[in-house]
């Protein structure tokens, strides 16, 4: 299952675990800026009935997924609003433009995150929603709070601009933890008298899912917020360009498009493989990638992190390529249970400044 199995990513199931599941990400290569939307739709469909023949009860797409990554363009009017989903009295199941993913996962009973660029009427967001196709719903919408870039361009005509904070709002819904009805058999819930967070009740209700967009992965706080929340499952879908030397900076290290390519994927992995342990939780992360336009190039990377932060799927291509495991979520007790046992160990006494300051504050000159 997956494209690269590593070892000592096993996933590591325990014999009697009835909080398995196979889940798939479902990496796109590149969608150009005269890619048709239904073409990309299509593309996305194929990589859902590929999932569903490997049995997976849950799909997760990139980031603004079905378009190409406009916010790298100066745009306005109709030229920008064309990559937006305008949705039906707020329910995205409706927006004709990418309804047809939301059919196709009922017909599968298939649960789907899906990003897309969100226009409400009055405001923009970058998006995504969580669809559990167990009972045909949208359970959560999360619109990404950490948008990177700049408001307005580059000075230097041909630099690659990220102009997310001049398309977007920050997102106004948090980092708000949900459960994925029967996405596991035999779960907890209200109905059996049963009450969370009691001994005997931890980390067996539906299992608790959170989502994050792109840049947020690069912030521990919007993970940790999760794991306060007992996450078990970090979906994530992005879109990462690997040259860009005015967003990124550049040094000699970085100095080649390969050496930067090879920095970024780094970090990329770094950021999910860490997070994933430090709140114990599994994360499935899910780029759009290669080159569009043939001239702006994004890293792939695709992966399935266990909540030991080791890989147990990845992508090997910079195309259209699914990634698939089998995961245990009962895995997730050991870390949350033993060394990150939050309630025995976190000092937030000491942490005052996570939440009450943005920017660097250094200590007095001596
Ligand atoms: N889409 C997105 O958020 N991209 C950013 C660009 C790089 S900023 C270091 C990212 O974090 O991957």
């Amino acid at each position: 299952m997956g494209s690269i199995q590593h070892e000592g990513g096993s996933a590591g199931h325990t014999a009697d675990s009835k909080r398995k599941v196979i889940v798939a990400g479902a990496q796109l290569g590149p969608i150009n800026v005269d890619t048709p939307r239904s073409e990309a739709i299509q593309r996305m469909l194929q990589l859902m009935e590929d999932a569903h023949k490997q049995n997976a009860k849950l799909i997760v797409y990139p980031e603004i997924a079905p378009v190409t990554f406009f916010p790298r363009h100066i745009l306005e009017g109709d030229e920008l609003e064309k990559y937006f989903e305008l949705e039906v009295d707020g329910d995205p199941t409706k927006s004709p433009n990418i309804k047809p993913l939301f059919d196709k996962a009922r017909e599968y009973k298939m649960d789907m995150y899906l990003g897309y660029a969100e226009a409400t009427g009055d405001e923009h967001y970058n998006t995504s929603v969580y669809y559990s196709g167990q009972v045909d719903r949208v359970i959560a919408k999360y619109r990404k709070v950490h948008l990177p870039g700049t408001f307005e361009p580059y000075e230097r005509k041909d630099a690659t601009n990220q102009l997310e904070k001049r398309y977007f709002k920050p997102g106004n819904l948090g980092f708000e933890a949900f459960r994925a009805p029967q996405l596991v058999p035999e779960a907890l819930t209200k109905d059996s008298g049963a009450k969370p967070n009691e001994v005997d009740t931890l980390g067996q209700g539906d299992p608790i899912v959170g989502m994050i967009i792109c840049n947020d992965r690069r912030w521990p706080e919007a993970w940790r917020v999760y794991g306060l929340q007992g996450a078990e499952l970090v979906l994530c879908g992005y879109n990462t360009t690997s040259w860009a030397p005015e967003l990124l900076g550049t040094n000699e290290k970085i100095s080649t498009k390969e050496k930067a390519k090879k920095e970024a994927l780094f970090h990329n992995k770094l950021c999910l493989t860490y997070n994933s342990y430090a709140n114990a939780c599994f994360s499935i992360n899910v780029a759009k990638c290669g080159s569009e336009d043939g001239k702006y190039p994004l890293i792939g990377g695709s992966c399935i992190i266990d909540c030991d932060g080791d890989v147990v799927a990845e992508a090997s291509t910079e195309d259209d390529e699914l990634v698939v495991a089998e995961i245990d979520l009962g895995m997730c007790r050991r870390g949350k249970e033993k060394v990150f046992a939050f309630e025995k160990h976190r000092r937030i006494e000491h942490y005052g400044r996570i939440a009450q300051q943005t920017g660097v504050q250094e200590p007095e000159f001596l």
